[in-house]
């Protein structure tokens, strides 16, 4: 039956195209209602679905909806996520606010569908929605991980501005057009100018030397694989490109792997197009899979590092969508 769905944050990178993704999936939709700050309110936003006015938000205006995406920050998650789902809807929450909680399933749905039918208690039903970096590499590494057992992952990460939101995309833009025309080159969203540079800083350094975006991957990767002790290392780096992250994998497996058997695999693999033909110059990249839904993984090759254990590939995804609004509405869809 057709859902009233809200989207919180509508204004934001991930917001739009929350609403974008509802209406290219024909996810069904009865009602939907546009909800942002105090300053957003009454502007209209042009969608798929004709121009809608913005509301400011408050519970009163989605305790009775179907479904609520949040695309908010975490304190705001904190402070309303668990009313509105105490209220009835459904609360898919992109944040990380309540990702690492025992009680809230963390669900990418081609690996781990199965957690949406843990209710949360008497607190009705709120869903976390992973970190897009940890969503991009887990929908490789779950059927590799089914195929042939996962002993440890390394991770290094290529990671799109998109990730820092429409601020980052528009810090990306206007200092590379600074850069080529002359002008002096800032920063702001990041920790220093993007232009032609690399940055190994996404998110606060912890005690132990690895940033918290690192951690994420490594945290949410076991929960969503269900591996708690998976020993998992990541290295995040911003690039300087749009919406596309990209990410290099090594694994090593535990029963033998080989390429092909590999390529197998994740060729079936659902969320996977197999981008792997090296001979015609022919692997994942931001510019193919931008605005894709599939997670784009090759350049799969044995590792001898590991032995017959040992496996390397690239995968490239969407940031804004399986990295965030696909999988959020992906997670509704488990409800219908
Ligand atoms: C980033 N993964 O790329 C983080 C949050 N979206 O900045």
């Amino acid at each position: 039956a057709p859902r009233r769905v809200a989207v919180v944050g509508a204004t934001g990178a991930v917001g739009r195209e929350m609403v974008e993704v509802l209406h290219r999936r024909s996810f069904p939709v009865s009602e939907l209602r546009l909800l942002a700050s105090g300053r957003s309110a009454g502007k209209v936003m042009e969608t798929p679905y004709g121009a809608i006015a913005l509301q400011e938000f408050s519970v009163d205006r989605v305790k009775d909806c179907d479904v609520v995406l949040l695309a908010v920050s975490g304190d705001f998650a904190k402070a309303h996520a668990p009313a509105i789902a105490a209220a009835g809807p459904l609360v898919i929450d992109n944040s990380s606010a309540f990702r690492y909680d025992a009680d809230i399933p963390l669900i990418v749905p081609e690996i781990n569908a199965a957690a949406f039918d843990v209710s949360n208690g008497g607190g009705g039903r709120l869903i976390a929605n992973p970190n897009c970096t940890t969503a991009i590499a887990v929908v490789a590494l779950g059927p590799l991980h089914r195929a042939f057992g996962l002993k440890r992952v390394i991770v290094s990460t290529y990671q799109a501005t998109s990730g820092a939101g429409a601020e980052g995309m528009a810090e990306l833009e206007e200092q590379t057009r600074n850069r080529l025309e002359g002008r002096p080159v800032t920063n702001s969203v990041f920790h220093h100018p993007i232009p032609f540079n690399l940055i190994p800083h996404i998110d606060a350094f912890q005690e132990n030397g690895y940033t918290k975006e690192e951690m994420k991957v490594t945290w949410e990767t076991r929960k969503i694989l269900g591996l708690p002790d998976l020993p998992v290392s990541c290295t995040a780096v911003r690039i300087p490109t749009y919406r596309a992250h990209s990410e290099a994998i090594t694994i090593e497996t535990i029963e033998p792997v080989t390429a092909e058997a590999a390529r197998r695999v994740l060729a079936d693999a659902a969320g996977v197009k197999l981008v792997d033909d090296t001979a015609n110059a022919v692997y994942p990249m931001p510019l193919t899979a931008t605005g894709q839904f599939d997670v784009e993984v090759g350049r799969v090759r044995n590792n001898p590092v590991f032995g017959d254990h040992g496996l390397d590939l690239f995968v490239c995804g969407d940031q804004l969508l399986k990295g965030a609004a696909l999988n959020a509405v992906q997670i509704a869809e488990l409800d219908l």
